[in-house]
């Protein structure tokens, strides 16, 4: 090559060859890491590699393998770039305008004959605060209907009901994590945070190195319990008897704290009695521990100075969830162990916007800034501020199983679902899939065709973090700005977009015209004015210039709620609410013909239903399909193998999954994670029994059978 072509090529490489880094989010779990990617981009292609945001205070510049490999996914080729309408059984491209003309056309078609409820909405928690809002304002105000619900419901439900009810209000932690070294006992109940939030481990290492004690409470030894002093591996479903037994050793040995009891909170008289009745040989049977660990563990927390309990969804997601929940808080409040430092409650958030996603609106029940439906002064608020008259906006729908419930019995003949896919993470998921293949019209926007996506209509491509704007709320209610990055593929629109686009060609396009997601957070700003998820104080500018800001945070230059509860809780009268709970057994127990019990949860590699990890081949590698976690014991007694296969099944259905031997679960249960589809679809099995109050299903128990092959 002559020297004049080499240095006309380097001139053209150093022309074409461009390298920026750029601050974002995780778009996984609550923790919301912040993290640089590089973009180094060259004539034909870019490289993308991304390292931790080492001035980030909450992770301190960790990044687990999910966050590490998340940028593959949102540029990978398979995303979905046009929209696509179902003809003759495939997939066909279509421009936008028609798109939009045939929703209009298919939503008036079903609601001239079955009434405006007949159209549903369902949302997810991965979506922005502004988004969130958005699909809580287009179901009220652009459909008119009463059907919206969210996979929120699965996910942080029957801790937000028992927070309301005790606390008064919802936010996760009523601490920030950097609190958590000043605890000196930590109760890590149905929480794998090694797995789940593995960068805010060393917060936890942290007080363990100035002498906290930690006591786990899973039937697994995870890896969470690495650094736990005490393991109580309970019987799934048997949380609240275990919790009786403790409260039963704390009242009896003294360890409560009078003084907070009588200033702060009402019911301890009526708990006091329960209790007494409660018998702790009772509870070692039906939790399956030893009553000598039970006094441990009570003794090691009530004997504390400090200490917080963290609870997640393997205390919640049952049945009696709520209940379960409670009866923790009344751990901490007898005990006097909150609002002050190093002393509180968290119940551990899992989506990127768990948090926020479950303020604003998309809820059954709900109105911005945690304000209720059917609350005549909250009604009258947010008419005022989205300019509809109060009797038009619609009354409280249901939640997302029964949603469900209602598409099969026909009364929801259309729906429209963003950023959930619940045909994988829905109980009891054959009748979900039934029961979505009755609808009319199914409009799914989602990045990838999910095992949902496939049964819709028409599927149209939505944004992910790298191109989305707008505030997330990680786990400690911390809003944070995320920017948008990345220009859309193809002819993807950004998710609020599409929700104007689609309120446009409804004619209701004058309620939904922003020109960027932060007016939209203004307006949401307003509609959450004097709310208990009071965000009215902030603004984009001041969250990005503090690494986020805490919730409730009523004007402009208040610093924000780090610590919930110093002074008074949200109840009226300023006071929490103990309650007596009685134990109740988990809807499924072991029986002759279903003698295991089985739960469900995650392993650190894959994300909920799976459609971004298992798509991107580092983490998929690693982990490629689900396993059944059962001890040596129990599965020499049936037969199986260690790499076989078996076949796991409940009343409501049947898979078949290769065997993992492992010594560190009890003898009578099984663990599947559920982050796969089809025929690995372990949803096909669980208990879609809803907790009375918050309607969450019970994921973490049902009984099964199973057998060699
Ligand atoms: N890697 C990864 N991280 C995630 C997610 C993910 O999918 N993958 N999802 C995110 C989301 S949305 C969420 S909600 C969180 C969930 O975070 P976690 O709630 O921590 O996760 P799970 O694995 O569902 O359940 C936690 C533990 O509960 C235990 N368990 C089961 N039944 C019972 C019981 O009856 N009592 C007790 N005490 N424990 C029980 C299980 O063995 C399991 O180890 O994680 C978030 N982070
Ligand atoms: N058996 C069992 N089942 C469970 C649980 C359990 O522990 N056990 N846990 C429950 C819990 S806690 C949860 S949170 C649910 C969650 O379960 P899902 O609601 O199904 O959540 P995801 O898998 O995150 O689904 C998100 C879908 O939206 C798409 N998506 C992601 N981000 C975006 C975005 O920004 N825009 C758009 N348009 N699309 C997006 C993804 O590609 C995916 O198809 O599962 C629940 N199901
Ligand atoms: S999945 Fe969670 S812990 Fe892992 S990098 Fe993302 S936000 Fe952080
Ligand atoms: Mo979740």
């Amino acid at each position: 090559m002559s020297d004049f072509l080499k240095h006309f090529q380097r001139q053209q490489a150093a022309m074409t060859h461009r390298e920026t880094t750029t601050q974002t989010e995780c778009p996984y779990c609550s923790v919301q890491c912040t993290m640089n990617l590089h973009e180094e981009k060259s004539i034909m292609v870019s490289r993308y590699s991304v390292t931790p945001n080492k001035e980030d205070p909450v992770t301190e510049g960790r990044l687990c393998v999910k966050g590490l490999n998340a940028h593959t996914n949102a540029v990978d080729d398979r995303r979905l770039k046009y929209p696509l309408v179902r003809m003759d059984g495939t997939w066909s491209p279509v421009a936008w305008e028609d798109a939009l003309q045939r929703i209009k056309l298919e939503i008036r078609k079903i609601q001239q004959v079955y009434g405006k409820d007949a159209v549903g909405v369902y949302g997810g928690g991965s979506l922005t605060n502004e988004e969130c809002y958005l699909l809580g304002k287009f179901a009220r105000v652009a459909l008119q209907t009463k059907y919206i619900d969210y996979n929120g419901r699965f996910c942080m439900s029957a801790a937000a009901g028992a927070a309301n009810l005790t606390f008064g209000v919802d936010r996760g932690l009523t601490n920030p994590l950097s609190e958590v070294p000043l605890a000196k006992c930590i109760i890590l109940a149905g929480t794998n945070l090694a797995e789940c939030q593995p960068t805010i481990m060393q917060h936890f290492r942290k007080a363990r190195q100035e002498g906290c004690k930690i006591i786990v409470i899973d039937p697994r030894e995870t890896a969470t319990c690495s650094i736990a002093d005490l393991h109580l591996k309970v019987r799934p479903g048997y949380d609240a008897a275990l919790v009786n037994g403790m409260l039963k050793v704390i009242l009896e040995e003294g360890y409560v704290d009078r003084d907070f009891i009588a200033q702060r909170t009402n019911g301890f008289a009526e708990l006091a009695e329960h209790v007494s009745k409660v018998s702790l040989a009772e509870v070692a049977a039906l939790t399956g521990l030893d009553p000598l660990h039970i006094i441990e563990a009570a003794r090691m927390y009530g004997q504390a100075e400090t200490g917080m309990v963290f609870t997640a969804r393997g205390v919640e997601q049952h049945a009696s969830g709520v209940a379960n929940v409670r009866n923790f808080l009344n751990l901490v409040l007898v005990t006097g162990k909150i609002g002050k430092p190093g002393c509180g409650y968290g119940a551990v958030t899992g989506q990127a916007n768990g948090q926020g996603g479950r303020e604003h609106g998309q809820k059954a029940d709900q109105l911005p800034g945690y304000r209720l439906i059917e609350h005549p002064e909250h009604r009258a608020y947010i008419a005022q501020v989205w300019g509809v008259p109060e009797e038009e906006l619609p009354r409280k729908g249901v939640s997302a199983y029964e949603m469900m419930e209602a598409i099969d019995r026909g009364e929801i003949k259309g729906l429209i679902i963003l950023g959930s896919n619940p045909v994988v993470s829905g109980p009891n998921s054959s009748m979900v899939e039934k029961a979505l293949k009755k609808l009319k019209f199914l409009l799914v926007i989602d990045l990838f065709e999910s095992e949902t996506a496939r049964l819709a209509h028409m599927l149209l491509p939505g944004s992910s973090y790298l191109e989305d704007e707008g505030t997330m709320t990680q786990l400690e209610g911390r809003v944070m700005v995320r920017r948008a990055l990345k220009t859309l593929p193809g002819k993807a629109r950004l998710d609020w977009k599409i929700l104007c686009d689609i309120a446009e060609v409804l004619g209701k396009g004058d309620f939904f015209r922003y020109r960027k997601a932060e007016e939209i957070f203004n307006e949401l700003r307003v509609a959450s004015k004097g709310g208990k998820a009071d965000y009215f104080g902030m603004t984009y500018e001041q969250l990005e210039r503090q690494h986020g800001m805490f919730w409730p945070c009523p004007e402009e230059g208040h610093p924000g709620t780090s610590r919930m509860f110093e002074e008074r809780f949200e109840h009226e009268d300023g006071r929490a609410r103990l309650t007596p709970i009685e134990h109740q057994n988990p809807k499924e127990v072991a029986s002759k013909k279903y003698p295991y019990l089985l739960t469900t949860g995650r392993v650190l590699q894959h994300y909920l239903s799976g459609v971004q990890t298992r798509n991107t081949p580092e983490l998929n590698s690693k982990f490629p399909e689900p396993l059944l976690e059962i001890h040596p014991e129990s599965a020499g007694e049936i037969g199986l193998i260690n790499g076989g296969h078996a076949s796991v099944t409940s009343k409501r259905g049947m898979i078949r999954l290769k065997v993992k031997y492992s010594a560190k679960i009890r003898r009578d249960t099984v663990f599947v994670a559920f982050h796969w589809g089809d025929d690995h679809c372990i949803n096909r099995l669980t208990n879609p029994a809803l907790d009375p109050t918050c309607r969450m299903p019970e994921f973490k128990v049902c009984a099964v059978r199973i057998s060699p092959g």
